[in-house]
């Protein structure tokens, strides 16, 4: 399919290593994808599902012991350790290459190697780039040519240039003793084996868009980010844009589709989802910053997507989907998660493989952290600028974690380093997207935590430079939609009605609403959050708002140890954020 001399000598060395029975190009073809689906029902690998319901979609299960992306796994190898800082698992490159080819020597006998020309963001736009990746798994090929723009064209853009990331990924043995994921930003390559999960081995999302990426970011002077992005239209057709990052599993796919409220929907007021999980962002000639998402599906969150919670994203997964742990009704050979409906199947497989009673059962039916592959095109909210090479321009930057008590709904930094300031002191409670405990409030500055390809002190730097460098920058926000009562119930509605939110930071960008100085940025009055047609009062959007200074202070000590931890590995950490943790615990002291 090619002549590109760096990528055949490439393919020839990890043949040689690999041993594979033939190699597959995989040229993004109708018939192809076609065929290599029937293959993929024919060995179990995949379950065809209701044609009539649910065209063109899939069933997948991993292996029990693969569920979800593995973070002491994961390392970025540089030369020096320095450069892949204190928040990330680091080796030496040398030594990694020799225990991988020692993992990956013969993996492929009896296995075909496919090879998956793929590009992120649209093909011939200045933000794309390109990646190849090999593997043995059709579910990893079937889930690229949903997840990226993937095949014949790709390879043709590429032409001659060397300029392309290699992944190589084998499943092995689904070994998590010798699972590794690990990226060689220097030498543009990641490596995945003995995982055959999304995160894990989708090698265009995480490895190459977030860690590759912010990496060439950082080199290059752009961003890329774990974020959303989502355009607001308002009655008379002016689409304003919001860039949101929020940790894994912490609504941006919900938000990105989101159905405004009554209110709003009857004054005229429309939501467009570009993006919902990764954002690569540069400065645009007029000043302003521009983004892409570069992928070209999504990879969504089963177990709570519902009618109500998110019609859109439901929608989309009507057709030409695959589906990854979710439960199988055997009835009607359709899909089941838990918080789909009140009715779950009865006869019914769970996602481990095994039968499963819906309405007897007391084990989840859907693993926690089941996902959908499912097409941006096929989205009833796609934005008509999802495919514009250019991006979309951003007014706002939105930071956001699950925090029961410490975070208010909503408040503004003052100004781009405060933001900045704002995004390193993120944290959340930990989610099935990761494996490990769930619910821990761990730190993880701007959703980066497990995503950022090198030193963290360099990436907080490199955020500082880039305010210096966007004449219309953003304005930064900070929300949480996961206060608690004393129960443990939500306060806030959430889902739809985060729009009332957007809409108070949207009016900020404008000077159109006052705000409320504190200790940790400008706060709304509470009278201008709307909760028109809300189940909840003036005081409970007071509670909302609310700044325990003294919460904030203990919260303020985990930051500067976290910046000492950041700081102990190459001294990278911006002084400027140490003046503003400074600045920050005196007002709360005052
Ligand atoms: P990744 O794909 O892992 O990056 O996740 P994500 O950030 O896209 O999260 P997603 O939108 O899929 O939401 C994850 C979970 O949070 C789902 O179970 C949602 O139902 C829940 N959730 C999303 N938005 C809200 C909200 O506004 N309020 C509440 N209470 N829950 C929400
Ligand atoms: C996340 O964990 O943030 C995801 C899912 O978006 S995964 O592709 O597994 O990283
Ligand atoms: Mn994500």
């Amino acid at each position: 399919m090619t002549n590109n001399k760096a990528v055949l000598q490439w393919i020839d060395e990890v043949k040689a290593l690999v041993n594979p029975d033939n190699v597959v190009w995989i040229d993004g073809s109708k018939e192809q994808t076609e065929a290599l689906r029937a293959e993929a029902c024919s060995t179990g690998e995949l379950t065809k599902l209701n044609q009539e319901k649910l065209p063109n979609c899939y069933l997948h299960r991993t292996a029990v012991n693969d569920v979800a992306r593995v973070e002491n796994r994961t390392f970025i190898c540089t030369s020096k350790k320095e450069d892949a800082g204190a928040t990330n698992n680091w080796c030496d490159p040398q030594e990694m290459y020799a225990k991988l080819n020692a993992l990956y020597k013969d993996s492929y006998k009896g296995r075909t190697m496919y090879v998956i020309p793929y590009s992120m963001s649209v093909v011939g736009s200045p933000f794309a780039k390109i990646g190849i990746e090999l593997t043995d798994s059709i579910y990893v090929v079937l889930n690229m040519l949903i997840m990226t723009r993937a095949g014949k064209e790709v390879i043709d853009a590429l032409g001659d240039s060397p300029d392309f990331i290699k992944g190589l990924h084998a499943r092995k043995d689904i070994d998590e003793e010798n699972r590794y994921i690990v990226h060689f930003p220097e030498d543009n390559t990641i490596m995945s084996v003995n995982s055959g999960y999304g995160g894990n081995v989708l090698l265009g999302k995480k490895c190459f868009a977030l860690r590759i990426a912010s990496y060439l970011a950082h080199n290059e002077g752009w961003l890329a980010e774990h974020m959303l992005i989502l355009g607001i239209e308002d009655p008379q057709g002016n689409v304003r844009y919001i860039s949101a990052a929020f940790p894994s599993a912490c609504g941006k796919t919900n938000l990105a589709m989101l159905i405004p409220p009554a209110l709003y929907r009857e004054k005229g007021y429309k939501v467009w989802c570009v993006g919902d999980d990764i954002a690569w962002l540069r400065v645009g000639p007029d000043g302003r910053l521009w983004a892409v998402n570069p992928e070209n599906g999504f990879f969504g969150v089963a177990p709570g997507t519902n009618v109500k919670s998110n019609p859109n994203a439901l929608e989309t997964t009507m057709r030409d989907t695959i589906f990854t742990n979710v439960v199988l009704n055997k009835d009607n050979n359709t899909v089941w998660w838990e918080g789909l409906d009140k009715n779950p199947p009865a006869n019914a497989i769970d996602w481990k493989g095994n039968p499963w009673n819906g309405q007897e059962s007391t084990e989840k039916g859907a693993h926690p952290n089941s996902r959908f592959t499912a097409l941006a095109a096929n989205c009833p909210c796609v934005s008509k600028e999802f495919n514009n090479p250019a991006g979309v321009p951003i007014d706002a930057i939105v930071f956001g974690g699950r925090r029961a008590k410490t975070a208010p709904l909503v408040y503004q930094s003052f100004d781009w380093n405060h933001g900045v300031f704002v995004g390193s002191a993120m944290a959340s409670e930990t989610t099935a997207a990761a494996a490990g405990a769930v619910g821990v409030v761990r730190r993880d500055p701007m959703a980066m935590l497990p995503f950022c390809g090198y030193n963290m002190g360099d990436y907080f730097a490199h955020w500082l430079t880039m305010g210096t460098k966007i004449p219309k920058a953003p304005k930064i926000f900070n929300v949480n939609w996961f206060r608690t009562d004393d129960e443990g119930h939500f306060i806030w509605p959430g889902f739809g009605d985060n729009m009332r939110v957007l809409m108070w930071i949207l009016a900020r960008c404008d000077g159109t609403v006052d705000a409320v100085e504190t200790p940790i940025g400008y706060m709304p009055k509470a009278e201008d959050i709307n909760i028109e047609g809300l189940d909840i009062d003036l005081d409970t959007v007071k509670g909302l708002l609310s700044v325990d200074n003294d919460l904030w202070l203990e919260d303020a000590k985990g930051l500067r140890e976290f910046y000492n931890k950041i700081d102990a590995v190459g001294n990278r950490m911006p002084k400027e954020l140490w003046n503003q943790l400074d600045a920050f615990e005196a007002r709360l002291s005052k």
